[in-house]
C-alpha cells in the first residue's frame, strides 16, 4: 500500500523534526492562556521572537523534561536554572531589543522586542491639557 508507506515516512520525518515526542506537554501547552508566556518545549523557546509593550511582565515557563535558564546577551535579565515545570518571570521596564540564550544548550535562543508604549490597549488616559487648577 503505497499511501500507508508515505504516511509513514511523513511521520518519521515529523518525528525526526521535533526530537522526542512528549505526549505530557500538549496538555501543559494547552494551559498557556497567557499571552506574555513564553513556553520552552523541545529545547525552543516557543516563540523564539516576542514583540510586547514597555512594562509587560514575560513568564518563560520550562515545559520540557529537563532544566533551562534564561540570560539575556546584554545581562539585562537573568534567570536561575528553571526546572521541569518551574517558571521565571521578567518585567521588561525600558524599551529594546534583548536577545536571550539558554545557558544550558546554547542552540536554544530568543528575542524579545518591547516597544516604546504605544500599545492601543493600554488604559492610560492621556493627561495633556488636563486643567491645572
Ligand atoms: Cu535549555
Amino acid at each position: 500500500m503505497q499511501r500507508s508507506k508515505r504516511l509513514a515516512c511523513a511521520a518519521a520525518s515529523l518525528a525526526l523534526a521535533g526530537g522526542l515526542f512528549l505526549p505530557a506537554a500538549l496538555p501543559a501547552l494547552a494551559q498557556t492562556a497567557d499571552p506574555n508566556a513564553v513556553p520552552m518545549q523541545n529545547n525552543s523557546f516557543v516563540p523564539p521572537e516576542k514583540t510586547i509593550a514597555t512594562g509587560t511582565t514575560v513568564t518563560w515557563i520550562n515545559l520540557d523534561g529537563e532544566a533551562h535558564d534564561v540570560l539575556a546577551n546584554d545581562l539585562t535579565f537573568q534567570s536561575p536554572q528553571i526546572d521541569p515545570g518551574a517558571t521565571f518571570s521578567y518585567t521588561f521596564a525600558t524599551p529594546g531589543t534583548f536577545s536571550y540564550v539558554c545557558d544550558l544548550h546554547n542552540n536554544m535562543n530568543g528575542v524579545i522586542v518591547v516597544t516604546d508604549g504605544g500599545s492601543s490597549t493600554a488604559a492610560v488616559p492621556p493627561t495633556e491639557g488636563a486643567a491645572a487648577g
